[in-house]
């Protein structure tokens, strides 16, 4: 059970809740380092596919828990714009200390600051367990096309996302797609606030943009996706749930703007420093 799990820490792996100022060493989680390619490839287009990211035990362990977790929640998650594309737990690795552990782990953080430009340490901001339920069951629908960067209350866009393929994601279970290079093009509005606000209804031009293929994921296997990146998925055409694990990172240089955004209102940040707070933790790289 999901419970007994948080209050048994596995052999090697110290973890508190996320949020306490003691996180422990979250060293165990098996993330191969990206390839110089792979990082090209991400600063080019603005997102890139990341095989075998994460070892396949792990992930199904992760993936076990992810059951448990969405068996108790399911009923929670369906409200607002984004919750009609997807189902989330946010903060999932407060809750549990295995996301926890890949989510703080040093190979994880290290790829993290290579892949973005010019930046030398990497905060967590968000983790996410994502389901996507089969649409012919009355499940989700389509991620509307858009960027992740305009809702945050970040002085700067130096920021990226860990989709992690939590089982196997054949491209017609929801696969994302990307606007190839879209990055390059500044912030580009907020969706999911009003109908029809999705990114390509902004902005038509974007489809001048190349639109990458449909590709499959393997459980363990990962994309890695700029803020700026205009990305959106189809609807889950296959019978099973998409699950995947999200990790949110942002330069530790960024300085907070006092924007209303609701995971940070209220917690005293101050406009104009960083983000020091133990809820966006700088992680070991
Ligand atoms: O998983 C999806 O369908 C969308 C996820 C997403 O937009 C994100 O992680 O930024």
């Amino acid at each position: 059970m999901y419970t007994k799990r948080l209050l048994v820490n596995r052999p090697g792996v110290t973890v508190t809740a996320m949020g306490d100022s003691a996180l422990g060493p979250p060293d165990r989680a098996p993330v191969r380092d990206v390839t110089d390619d792979e990082i090209d490839r991400f600063r080019a287009r603005g997102w890139a596919r990341l095989p075998g990211l994460v070892g396949a035990g792990y992930v199904a362990d992760l993936r076990d828990r992810a059951l448990d977790r969405l068996g108790e929640r399911r009923e929670r998650f369906r409200n607002g714009f984004v919750d009609e594309a997807f189902g989330q737990d946010r903060d999932i690795a407060r809750h549990d200390e295995a996301f926890a552990a890949l989510a703080l782990s040093p190979p994880l953080a290290r790829n993290v600051r290579r892949l973005l430009t010019g930046v030398d340490a990497v905060r967590l901001q968000v983790t996410n367990l994502l389901v996507k339920e089969p649409a012919a069951a009355g499940g989700h629908g389509a991620t509307v096309f858009h960027q992740d960067f305009p809702w945050m209350p970040m002085d700067r866009s130096s920021m990226l996302t860990v989709w992690l393929a939590l089982g196997d994601v054949p491209a017609d279970m929801g696969g994302l797609r990307f606007y190839e290079g879209s990055h390059r093009y500044g912030p580009l509005g907020r969706s999911f606030v009003r109908e029809d606000d999705d990114a390509l209804s902004q902005h038509p031009w974007l489809e001048t943009l190349e639109l990458s293929a449909p590709f499959d994921l393997a459980a363990g296997d990962a994309t890695v996706h700029h803020s700026l990146v205009v990305h959106g998925a189809p609807a889950n055409r296959r019978d099973l749930p998409r699950l995947s694990f999200t990790a949110t990172y942002f330069d530790a240089a960024a300085l907070y703007t006092g924007a209303p955004y609701g995971q940070t209102d209220g917690l005293g940040l101050t406009v104009n420093e960083p983000f020091e707070h133990p809820r966006f933790p700088v992680v070991a790289s």
